[in-house]
Parts: structure tokens; sequence; C-alpha cells
């Protein structure tokens, strides 16, 4: 039987386990990225481990997500990440040279290799024939070790492309009609595999677009073959040795086919508040926009902004609205500086922004009460974009500049507005002067340790008996936004202390003092969710800082993937109602306990959780292996990593 793409390059970097689906497998990993938010309880973790030098082909640290610099913390973090960069032997990208995805696929993905990152939109190198997952800053950081990175051998679903986009019709628009059919949920250890005569008609950014927008399915990652396309961007980007050709056999099976014929696809919206609510852009015409955005890493290349500024030449944004664009990356930034789009933004009215995720994750722009905010990214959570009463529309670049234009939103087949042509050049900008390359030699280096830069916290092994409260119960699709929020408060990520004050802020601003003090107590704290618990986010301060408020549980209908992993590897059970009704008979403030919590783990069995306040019993199971219940008896990653 041929093989999938996604299992030849697993075949190739499988050091433990049985490639079938289902099954734990470590992998070999080639490259690593980190970015700021992330980064630095990354490298405080690796530090930690002791291990030296990184073992990878290449490891990059990005500054990206948080650059405004407001308060000293900021820089702290910057000075830090350079410094421990220097020191292990790591690339330094700074900040103002562009989002980490975009950079890493103009200037380090090949195919064939593997990418471990600690940001959900990691698989946006998928677009160049990686296998590129997201992942916890300590998975990452135990990979950069040159440890394997563990996971489920996924279940293979091909999305078969033929036919070609019509005008108008973009990669985002493929990625919103995949959401469409697959949802935010339960895609769970599965890969999207991109195949079918479509796949060459998309050139690598609108491939990276689809991979990266991959993330809001769910899946493990998503994947393109390396074609002649590949081969192109490559050479244009000077880095033509790094090709090889790369596909699935032809007679590969697949758990699950899903046809796309391109030339149906309609031009799609993602409705607030999540990226799975897609309707037809027909639908919502007329709608007055109040803001407007424009970048982040699923569009802000070259391609997506040379059609933004080509649309916007010669227009006026219109004066209900505003218009922010912020470039992916420098190369993208200075090429558009030199060949008139830039003047064509700014001459429309566009406000231009730094080459950051910026709006994207909230920091800055946040839209006014009850906005209607049309942004090209790829999540739209409630509250995500620092106003909560906002509603987040995501689209194309080609949508949303016609919204600026227009103040509201158009069928783009009606605007009456010609499709602009346009020619990318064959060779992009190389000048790759903000990345700084560690020296050989590193002996001499201090690392820089400014008062934001705290230890990661520490958890005791895992007690066999819990006794304590439900402190909080959520609904379903609780994503790490709502656990853990970014935005404003992204300059505490290297003080867990501080930041563990807002978990939950948005849910229930109490929870952290009504948290701790059970903690102080001597009680344990459990957290009550629904389905699909920690969508989004690779961020595992959603794990860290209620591990350090000391939850010890989360019992919920559903786990994501990347959370639940986080969460074991601080030291948190992540269980799992067996008879999913049982969630309606716990509620917040009940009395929770449970006993003989290793044998039951040791020996698979469900365990038993009693509600001492309601006087009931119920079982909960948990989808753990057995290296994941050597992780938890040792309360954590970094325990567990010290011990072997
Ligand atoms: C996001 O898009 O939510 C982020 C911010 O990039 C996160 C990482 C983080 O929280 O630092 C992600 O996607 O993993
Ligand atoms: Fe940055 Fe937004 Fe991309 Fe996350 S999704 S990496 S915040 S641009």
């Amino acid at each position: 039987m041929g093989k999938t793409l996604t299992y030849k390059i697993l075949e190739e970097h499988l050091v433990s386990g049985k490639l079938e689906p289902g099954k734990e497998i470590g992998v070999k990993i080639d490259q690593t990225l980190t970015q700021d938010a992330t980064g630095t309880m990354a490298y405080l973790q690796f530090e930690a481990m002791g291990i030296g030098r990184v073992k990878t082909e290449r490891s990059v640290s990005y500054v990206d997500h948080n650059t405004l610099q407001e308060g000293f913390e900021n820089a702290d973090d910057h000075s830090y990440l350079q410094t421990v960069a220097a020191k292990h032997g790591v690339y330094f990208s700074r900040p103002g040279n562009g989002i980490c995805h975009q950079v890493h696929l103009e200037r380090f993905g090949k195919p064939g290799k593997t990418l471990l990152g600690s940001d959900s939109h990691t698989p946006t190198c998928g677009g160049i024939g990686m296998i590129a997952i997201g992942a916890g800053g300590i998975d990452v950081a135990v990979a950069m070790g040159g440890g394997a990175f563990n996971l489920i051998a996924p279940r293979v679903v091909k999305v078969e492309l033929t036919g070609k986009l019509r005008e108008w019709v973009t990669a985002k628009d493929v990625i919103l009609h995949v959401l469409g059919i697959v949802s935010t949920k339960g895609n769970v250890n599965n890969v999207l595999e991109y195949a079918g005569e479509g796949v060459q008609s998309l050139s690598v950014p609108q491939r990276a677009t689809i991979t990266n927008m991959g993330a809001e399915t769910g899946v493990t990652t998503s994947v393109f073959p390396s074609d002649g396309e590949t081969k192109e961007f490559l050479r244009a980007q000077g880095r033509q040795e790094d090709w090889r050709e790369l596909s699935a056999d032809d007679d590969a099976e697949y758990d699950r086919i899903i046809k796309i014929d391109l030339s149906s696809v309609e031009p799609m919206v993602a409705l607030p508040h999540s990226p799975g609510n897609v309707v037809k852009v027909s639908e919502v015409a007329g709608k007055k926009v109040d803001q407007v955005a424009i970048g982040s890493c699923t569009n802000s290349s070259l391609r997506d902004l040379t059609i933004t500024g080509k649309l916007l030449r010669g227009k006026k944004v219109h004066p209900d609205t505003s218009l922010v664009i912020s470039p992916g990356s420098k190369q993208v930034f200075s090429m558009i500086s030199k060949n008139g789009i830039l003047s064509d933004m700014i001459d429309s009215g566009a406000r231009i922004m730094e080459s950051t995720c910026g709006f994207c994750i909230g920091n800055g722009q946040a839209p006014r009460t009850d906005a209607v905010s049309v942004r090209t990214n790829n999540r739209n959570f409630e509250g995500r974009s620092g106003t909560r009463s906002a509603g987040i529309y995501l689209v194309s670049p080609e949508i949303a500049t016609l919204c600026a234009i227009n103040g509201k939103f158009v069928d783009p087949l009606e605007s009456g507005m010609e499709y602009p042509e346009i020619e990318l050049p064959d060779r992009f900008e190389i000048d790759d002067s903000m990345i700084l390359p560690p020296p050989e030699d590193p002996a001499g280096i201090e690392v820089s340790r400014g008062p934001n830069i705290g230890a990661p916290p520490s958890n005791a092994p895992l007690a066999g008996e819990l006794k304590g409260e439900a402190a909080i119960k959520v609904g379903d699709k609780i994503t790490t936004d709502h656990i853990m929020p970014a935005g404003s408060r992204l300059k505490y990520r290297s003080n867990i202390k501080k930041y563990s004050e807002f978990v939950f802020e948005g849910v229930d601003p109490e929870f952290s003092s009504r948290a701790s003090g059970l903690r102080d107590a001597g009680k344990a704290v459990f957290v009550i969710a629904g389905e699909s618990y920690g969508q989004g986010s690779s961020r595992e301060h959603a794990a860290m800082c209620p591990m350090f408020l000391g939850v010890k549980a989360v019992i919920a209908r559903s786990f994501e993937r990347i959370h639940s992993a986080n969460l074991v590897n601080f030291g948190i059970l992540p269980l799992v109602f067996a008879d999913q009704d049982d969630y309606d008979k716990v509620d917040a403030g009940d009395g929770l306990e449970i006993g003989n919590i290793i044998s039951s783990l040791e020996s698979g069995k469900n365990i038993t959780v009693s509600n001492t306040t309601k006087g009931k019993e119920f079982k909960v199971s948990y989808s753990l292996t057995p290296r994941q219940i050597d992780i938890l008896k040792a309360g954590g990653l970094l325990n567990y990593t010290r011990n072997i």
C-alpha cells in the first residue's frame, strides 16, 4: 500500500513507537521556533534542563508578539531572549523583522523536515512541505535539547483539490470553506493533507494561508506536497538548494477524503465568535463596518499586500471606517516600500503598523464598543481584540479592502471593481541582517535578566489523593484566550506570579483569588468544563498559571490537543466525564475528592470522583500514554526531565 506524505516524513523521523494511527510515537525534530510571548518561559525551562547548546539543525527565536515596550517588562524580555539565544546556539530574529511564521517560511523552512514551534500556527510551514507542529514551550525546549517530540500518530485526511480559484476567491476562502466542513472541534490527532491537480494552481504563500489556519480546526498539522511551485518559491528566496520534491504515493490510503472543486469555492467570512462560524460574504453584504485590519501570520505575504495596495490605488478609506495594515515581515515591508504599494496604502488613508502580530493578539487597535471589525487573521474569539462587545469577522485581504473602501461588506462579484492582476517578483529582496546568528563560541556572553524575568514555577509530585473544590464551572469551547488573556496582559508572560492574577479574568474575575485561597488552605483546585476545552493558542501559561494557583485537575467533556498536552506537562490531570451527562451534576463550589489516583492511572482504570457536597460519585476517564502518566506522577515535564 502506498504512503501518505505525512507518514513518509514521519517515518524518516521516527525514533520510537509504531507508526500506526492512534499509537504514541516519538519523532526527531530538525528545526524549532519560538516567539517572545511563549519564548521566555521556553528558554527558562531549557536553561533549567542544563543542556548547553541546542542540538537541532536550526532553532530560531522570534520577537513578534509584543513589541510595544510599554514599560520595561517587554524590553527585559527581548534582551533576555537575545542573550539566551546567543548563549545556546539559537538564531535571533530581532523585533521588527516580522511574524515568526511568515519569516520562517521565507528564510528557514525546508520541505521534508520537521519543525516544532511554541505557537499554534507553526503548521504555516506545512505550505512548503514540512511536518510543522505547534506545542507548548517546554516541549520545544526538550526538542532543542535533542529530545524527541511525542505525539499520537495521526489519522490522515486527504483534501483533494481540483479546478482553479475564480477572481476574488482566495486561499483564505478555501480554509474557511474547509472549516465549514470539518468545524473547530472533533479533529484532534488528524492531519489535513492537501493533494490533487488543484494544488499546482496555488502559490506557496497561498498554501501557507491554508495550513496556517488549519490550526483552527484543531488538527495536529496540515501539509502540502513540495512541487515546482515550492521550488520556484525557494529559488526566489535564494534557497533553491533547500528544495526537495515530495508527495504522497498515488495509491496512498487515507482515513477520510474531502473533495473540493476550487472553482466552486465562494468568498467566505467567519462570523463572531468562532472561526468555524462561516457563511458566504454575499450573506452579510451591506453590513456596516467600523474597523478593518489587514495582516497577521495568515494574510500578510507580499502577494496579499500587493493585492491590497492595488485595490486601494486611487481610492480612499471610507470616513466611518479605520484601516490598519501590518506587513508580515521586513522582507514584505521593504518590498512594498520600493514598488509603490506602500504609497498606495498611505495615500488611501490606511494606518501602517510594524511587522508584528499586533492587533491579532489584541495588542493595540482594540475596536470601539459594539464594533464590527473585519480582519484577515485567523481567530475571532470573544474579547481577543481587546473589546469584549466587538464582533470580529475573518475574511481575505480582498474582502477586507473592499470593506475599508466601502465602509460596509460588499459582495466582490457585485462590486463592479476590476480584480487586479499581480505578478510576483522572480527574486525576493534578501537581507537577513535582522537575523542574528549565534556565535561559534558563546563564552563571555552574559544572559541578561531584568526584574521581569522570573524562574519557572515548580510543582510537587502528584499526590495519591486530592481533596478540594470545583472552583469554577465553564461551558463549551473555552479557548486559551478565556483561560489566560493576552493583549495588554502580555507583558507579564515572564512573571508567573503576576500573570496568574488574570487567569479566567474575563470569565470570572474572582477566580484567581478564590483559587489561591484554596491552594493556601491546602486544598486541591478543580476546573469543570464542557467540550473542546483549551481551543486556540499553544500558550502553556494557560496550564502553568493554573498550576501556580493550585489547579490539580480539569474535568471536561473533551479537550483540545495542545492544551491537554500542556496540562500534563504542568502536572494537571486532564480528566473526561465518562458519562457526559455528569457535567450537569457538578456545580461550582462543590467539594470534590479523588482517592487512589496513582494506582488507578497505573492500572488504566476510570477514576471515581466523590462530590461531597451532593453526596454522589461519578467516573472520569483519561487518554494518557504511559509516558504522560509518568510525567504526571513526577509533577510535570520539568521534574520528569530532570529525573531521567
Ligand atoms: C495566538 O495566536 O493565540 C498566539 C498568541 O500566537 C498563541 C501563542 C501565545 O499565546 O503566545 C498561539 O497561537 O499559540
Ligand atoms: Fe501572531 Fe496572530 Fe499569528 Fe498568533 S495568530 S502568531 S498572534 S499573527
